[in-house]
Formats: structure tokens, C-alpha cells, sequence
């Protein structure tokens, strides 16, 4: 790997070692061009020798046993949760608490804060980029309490429109937004939007799915209350994800699931809960999964995410240099088209071709890329689109995969007849 190196689009073909699906060729013997991450990403050998070490070498429950096997098991399952905590800058490893994903993780806050703060009047606003994630969980808490959401509305292109959004936090309660777009790419103001929230008293959770694999986050500097992220779209398994929050919102929250591990004591009448983080870590948990994570956290540690970023605003800048031909063809490129405003999305359409087709021909030459709305539905109804094609980037993408999408685009370009 190229440790602490400045990045660069120059192909680093260390870092491409390191992922073994990167190896392997289409069933048309075409080699794999990964341009998903954005779905999920894939993982490199490290993370998944983590996983095989910890069933093979010490697999055993958590919290429990006193057994040396299950100290161990112990030992590096809290030891991610503190990896975790320092790469998102939380003040202490008891604000990150695992979930499954980062839907559960919001999940968790719609159901035991909501539950507990929101009442019949009170504002959820929310933006009209959100994942589905970050969307459905705030209408059923609605429906519960009475809430009404709103939007902070897009503009043509996908970008906020911030104009009136003193106006659109009166009587606000929670702001929910995600911290980069999955459709659009695009890189929202969070922590201008989180400061003026606050000053009305708004508590705001950040979607950060699309944001942590990218952006060197800090949760302190951005002030969010609540971050959410999953794993699987930072080089670690799926099946694992996390919430952080501030300890003082933490505490005063009822649990979310309930059962083993996450109680302090249990009669027959009552019971009293754990302290954080395990109070909202019910039954066993993930934990092959949990510490993977902390080695894919390693990874990215050690190659930085200063890296992560110069490396695919390059590679971004080099995609829109290759596809600018195309533009003049038909190509239709949504979200910023700016480098410094998007991490790793092209979102596309080509000429009257639909998005699906476009996957479909890609995939024909190994070039793996999401076309649909990409759970963002009412985004797609905003900008009047069905769906688009999107590619997106990560470390192990080089130039070598743009110019594999471009040849990819230019044979759809002659099987449609588009000149
Ligand atoms: N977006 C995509 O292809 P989960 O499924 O819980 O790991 O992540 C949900 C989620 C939440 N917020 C944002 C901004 C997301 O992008 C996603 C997942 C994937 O765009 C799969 S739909």
C-alpha cells in the first residue's frame, strides 16, 4: 500500500493488490471494473484475514466468559468501537454504539429519541437529497407523534438551497440530512447548517454513509448530535454499522431494542439498563464484523483520508476531462460538476438511453456501475428523472477504470446509433 504518499491518479497498483476481488475476471473473461462503491466498497485481504482470524482463532462470545478466548474476543471487539471513536473524533469510545448499518443507526434515533422528544406540531426538517434511509424512519415517526417534516429544497442541479433555511427551522425539533449525496455526489454545508440549527435549538442528526469512506470526519468540529455510517462502504464487512452520538443525548435516551447485554439488572417486575455504549446493544452482537471494521479503519488510517480525497478529486477531475466528448453527444452529468464540491459520484444519462441498458452494456464489458434512483426516490421526481447511471470511485480506482467507462459509454454510443 502506499502509506502516507501523496495521492495521485497515477495508477497505484499496491493498493489494487490488496483487494483480491480486483483479480478476478467476468464470467465473458472481461477484467472487474469496480465502479460501486458507492453501494458498497470492496475489502482488502486485512479485513478479510480479520474476519477469519477472529473465527478461527478466538471465537467467542462477548462480555461474558471468563475464558481466555472470550477476554480476547472481548478485548478486540471494544478495542474497534475506540478505533471507531478516534477516526471520527468522538470525545470517548462509550458515543459510538454499533448497529447493523447506518439505516438501523438512524432507526435508533428515530425510535428512542423521537419517541421520547418529538410531539404533535413539532418540524423534522429534513433535505430533498435524503437516501430513503434517512427519510421513511422520520415519516413513521411522524405518523407516531404528530411531527410534520419539511425540506430544505434542491435546486436544479441538486444543490441546496439554503436561502431560507432560518425560516424553514422555526419550530424545528430534529434536522436530518446526509453529509454527501449517494445520487449526486454532492457535499453539503453540514457544519454551517448543523451551527445555524443549533442556534434554534434544533438537535440535527448526519447521515454520514456517503461521507465517512471519503471525507476525514470530525463529529466534534461538524457538532452533529447524532453521525451515522455503515462499514461496508469503508472497506469493512457488511452487517455492521454505528451510531455515534453525544453522550448527554445518549443518556437521556430510552433503549431502542432490548434483551441480553443491554441491562444493568432484571427481576421478574423490572429491569434497569447498561451504560453506554452497550445500553443500546441488545443481544449478541456482530463481532467478527465489529473488529474487521477496526482493521478496515487501520487501512484507511494508513493510507489517510487526506489521500482518500486528493485521490478521487483526481480521478473525479480526470473522469470529467474523458467525458466532456460525450457531453457534446448526449451526456447528461448531474450533481456538481466541480471536483471540490463532489466526492467520487458521476451520475449520468446518455442521450435517450436508458440508465438501465447503460449498466446492462457496461456490464457487458466488466464495467460494474448502479443504475435506478438509488433509493433516493423523491429526489429523482425533483430533478424529473427516471433513473441515472452512476459510477462511483474509491481508492482502488484508477485511470485505467475511467477509461474503461468512456470505452464502455462509447460502445453504447454505437450500439444506440448515437453519433
Ligand atoms: N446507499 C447506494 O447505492 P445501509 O443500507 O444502511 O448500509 O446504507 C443506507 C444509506 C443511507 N444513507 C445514504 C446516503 C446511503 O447512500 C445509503 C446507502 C447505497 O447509494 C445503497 S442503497
Amino acid at each position: 500500500m502506499n502509506r502516507g504518499a501523496s495521492a495521485t491518479v497515477t495508477p497505484d497498483l499496491n493498493v489494487r493488490a490488496d483487494f483480491p476481488i480486483l483479480k478476478e475476471r467476468t464470467s465473458r473473461g472481461k477484467p472487474l471494473i469496480y465502479l460501486d462503491s458507492a453501494a458498497t466498497s470492496q475489502k482488502p485481504q486485512a479485513v478479510i484475514d480479520a474476519i477469519a482470524r477472529y473465527y478461527s482463532e478466538y471465537n467467542a462470545n462477548i462480555h461474558r466468559g471468563v475464558y481466555e478466548i472470550a477476554a480476547r474476543a472481548t478485548d478486540a471487539f471494544e478495542e474497534a468501537r475506540a478505533k471507531v471513536a478516534r477516526f471520527l473524533n468522538a470525545a470517548e469510545p462509550a458515543e459510538i454504539v454499533w448497529t447493523r448499518n447506518a439505516t438501523e443507526a438512524i432507526n435508533l434515533v428515530a425510535w428512542s429519541w423521537g419517541g421520547a422528544n418529538l410531539h404533535a406540531g413539532d418540524i423534522i426538517l429534513l433535505t430533498q437529497l435524503e437516501h430513503h434511509s434517512n427519510l421513511v424512519p422520520w415519516q413513521l415517526l411522524a405518523e407516531r407523534t404528530g411531527a410534520h417534516l419539511r425540506y430544505i429544497p434542491v435546486d436544479d442541479r441538486g444543490e441546496p438551497i439554503l436561502d431560507d433555511l432560518d425560516t424553514l427551522l422555526q419550530g424545528c425539533a430534529l434536522v436530518a440530512l446526509t453529509h454527501v449525496s449517494n445520487t449526486l455526489g454532492t457535499i453539503l454545508p453540514v457544519a454551517e447548517i448543523v451551527a445555524r440549527a443549533h442556534s434554534t435549538g434544533a438537535i440535527v442528526l448526519v447521515d454520514g454513509a456517503q461521507a465517512a469512506p471519503h471525507l476525514a470526519v470530525d463529529v466534534r468540529a461538524l457538532d452533529a448530535d447524532f453521525y451515522a455510517l455503515s462499514a461496508h462502504k469503508m472497506l469493512g464487512p457488511t452487517g455492521i454499522g454505528v451510531l455515534y452520538g453525544k453522550r448527554r443525548l445518549l443518556e437521556a435516551m430510552p433503549p431502542f431494542l432490548s434483551g441480553g447485554d443491554m441491562i444493568r439488572s432484571v427481576s421478574y417486575e423490572r429491569s434497569t439498563f447498561n451504560e453506554l455504549p452497550w445500553k443500546f446493544e441488545a443481544g449478541t452482537s456482530n463481532i467478527a464484523d465489529a473488529i474487521a471494521f477496526g482493521t478496515a479503519i487501520d487501512y484507511l488510517e494508513a493510507y489517510g483520508m487526506e489521500n482518500v480525497r486528493a485521490h478521487e478529486r483526481a480521478l473525479l477531475a480526470y473522469a470529467f476531462e474523458r467525458l466532456a466528448p460525450l457531453e457534446a453527444r448526449g451526456l447528461a452529468i448531474y450533481g456538481p460538476h466541480d471536483v471540490e464540491r463532489s466526492s467520487g459520484v458521476v451520475s449520468m444519462n446518455f442521450a435517450d438511453i436508458h440508465a438501465h441498458d447503460l449498466a446492462s452494456i457496461l456490464d457487458t464489458e466488466g464495467v460494474c456501475i448502479r443504475a435506478g434512483h438509488h433509493c433516493t426516490m423523491p429526489l429523482m421526481a425533483r430533478l424529473d428523472l427516471a433513473a441515472t447511471a452512476r459510477a462511483s470511485f474509491y481508492i482502488y480506482n484508477d485511470r485505467r477504470d475511467v477509461d474503461a467507462l468512456v470505452a464502455g459509454l462509447e460502445k453504447a454510443a454505437t450500439i444506440f446509433r448515437i453519433s
